[in-house]
């Protein structure tokens, strides 16, 4: 084995037509080349896609009319212009400024078109997280922001990802999204000396999973978010010492206060560093290993590269399961779990795009209470967003259904 790799890089440095190499399958422990591997992979999966919608293979299957000239295609934070960053923060931006759809008499916390997305990932949150839709909710939450952007707000480019594997090596306070210039989603929260560590699974019998605090703690002091408002929540925040925060007045109701962050590099090292990230993909071989992964498995003491972004971004909404989305950077990270669920995918398109082995889980976090398993019939629904209700199994390409875009 090891000669014939051997061989095959040789091969590579001399001949430059192999330069894309073939994705080796086994995870490589040194976090710059396991994001090697991760470029190749998605390199490959692109290649897939692209194939796929020009001999319409799969978007044959539900006509959607995407082709290799509309097909959008999504980026690095960290690969965007100066521009094109101010374009999208200033969209999103725009957003905070237009009308909610939601009633106020449904979520009286709804204040503006952005708080619209925030309301509707509180009220499902249990439905959402642990079940079988939790990949295909968020790929069509993610996409409906990312239209919203487009056609409310002018927004001419696709929703950018985060690679954590990048910040982990850089550490967040100077990675292009949270090094608080004006062409990040701003930075770190005010320092708050001395915090103790978080203690996060408390509440389920196991042991719980301890955290180190980060270097912020406070309200954002740089970028381009450092005057919003966060409206709702919190419902279930994570506070320092193991205490839960939530606002009594209920999960939808007005409590305006800023954003705050606690940027814990150590975080996004331990769990989802490139390693972590190329390992959720080589090593799950069905989907209800690769969610559990992602998200997790109770009493590992792991919380997965899905919570291993959410928490390294840290502070409130960053450490609420539910109020999340009121960061705006949530929308980054969940591209990112997207990208590393199309690219799992794109591995054996067919069976992890259709059919009943592309979903597991039941419909309750957890199965708590014992819920039905889901199914690609269970239906999906966006509530005030105004978006269609759809079937789980028109959102498992992002070649068909309603969906045309792709990773670099
Ligand atoms: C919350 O969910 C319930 C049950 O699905 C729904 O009737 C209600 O409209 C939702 N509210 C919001 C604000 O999304
Ligand atoms: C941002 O907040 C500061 C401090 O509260 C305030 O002085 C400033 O006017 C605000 N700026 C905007 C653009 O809202
Ligand atoms: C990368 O992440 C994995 C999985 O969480 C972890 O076991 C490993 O120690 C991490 N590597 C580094 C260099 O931190
Ligand atoms: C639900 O899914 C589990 C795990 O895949 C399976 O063992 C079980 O038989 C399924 N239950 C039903 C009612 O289909
Ligand atoms: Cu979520």
């Amino acid at each position: 084995m090891r000669s014939v790799s051997l061989i095959v890089l040789i091969l590579q440095a001399a001949v430059p037509i192999f330069a894309a190499p073939a994705p080796a399958d086994t995870v490589a422990s040194n976090p710059e080349d396991a994001l090697k591997q991760l470029q190749a992979l998605a390199d490959a999966a692109s290649e897939q896609a692209k194939q796929d919608v020009s001999s319409n293979t799969v978007a044959a299957r539900a006509a959607n009319g995407c082709t290799l000239s509309n097909l959008q295609v999504r980026r690095e934070w960290g690969t965007l212009s100066a521009s094109e960053k101010k374009s999208y923060i200033n969209a999103v931006k725009c957003l905070m400024s237009k009308p909610g759809k939601t009633p106020t008499s449904m979520a009286p916390g709804v204040k503006n078109r952005f708080d619209d997305f925030v309301a509707v990932h509180i009220n499902q949150t249990m439905e959402i997280h642990y079940t079988g839709s939790f990949l295909s909710w968020h790929r069509y939450f993610t996409w409906l922001y990312e239209k919203a952007l487009q056609t409310e707000c002018g927004y001419k480019g696709t929703q950018p990802y985060w690679n954590w594997g990048f910040s982990a090596l850089t550490g967040l306070e100077s990675s292009p999204i949270f090094d608080g210039s004006d062409t990040s989603m701003s930075g770190n929260g005010a320092a708050i000396p001395n915090q103790p560590d978080i203690l996060i699974g408390t509440n389920n019998g196991l042991p719980p999973i301890v955290l180190p605090p980060g270097t912020g703690g406070g309200c954002v002091t740089s970028g381009p978010f450092k005057n919003m408002s966060v409206n709702m929540g919190p419902v279930s925040l994570s506070l320092p010492g193991g205490a839960t925060g939530s606002n009594p007045a209920g999960p939808l109701a007005y409590n305006p206060r800023c954003l705050k962050r606690d940027l814990t590099t150590k975080i996004n090292q331990r769990f989802a560093n490139g390693t972590a990230i190329l390992s959720n993909i080589l090593v799950p071989k069905d989907v209800d290993a690769f969610q559990m992964q992602m998200q997790g498995i109770p009493g590992t003491g792991n919380i997965g590269i899905h919570g291993g972004g959410h928490y390294s971004m840290g502070g409130d909404p960053g450490r609420d399961f539910f109020v999340s989305p009121s960061d705006p950077a949530f929308y980054l990270h969940h591209s990112m779990i997207d990208r590393v669920w199309w690219i799992w995918q794109l591995l054996s398109t067919k069976e992890r795009t259709q059919g009943p082995k592309a979903v597991a889980g039941t419909r309750t976090f957890l199965n708590d209470p014992p819920s039905p398993n889901t199914t690609i019939d269970d239906i999906i629904n966006m509530d005030f967003l105004g978006a269609p209700s759809l079937p789980i199994k028109d959102l498992l390409s992002t070649t068909a259904g309603p969906f045309c875009y792709i990773y670099l």
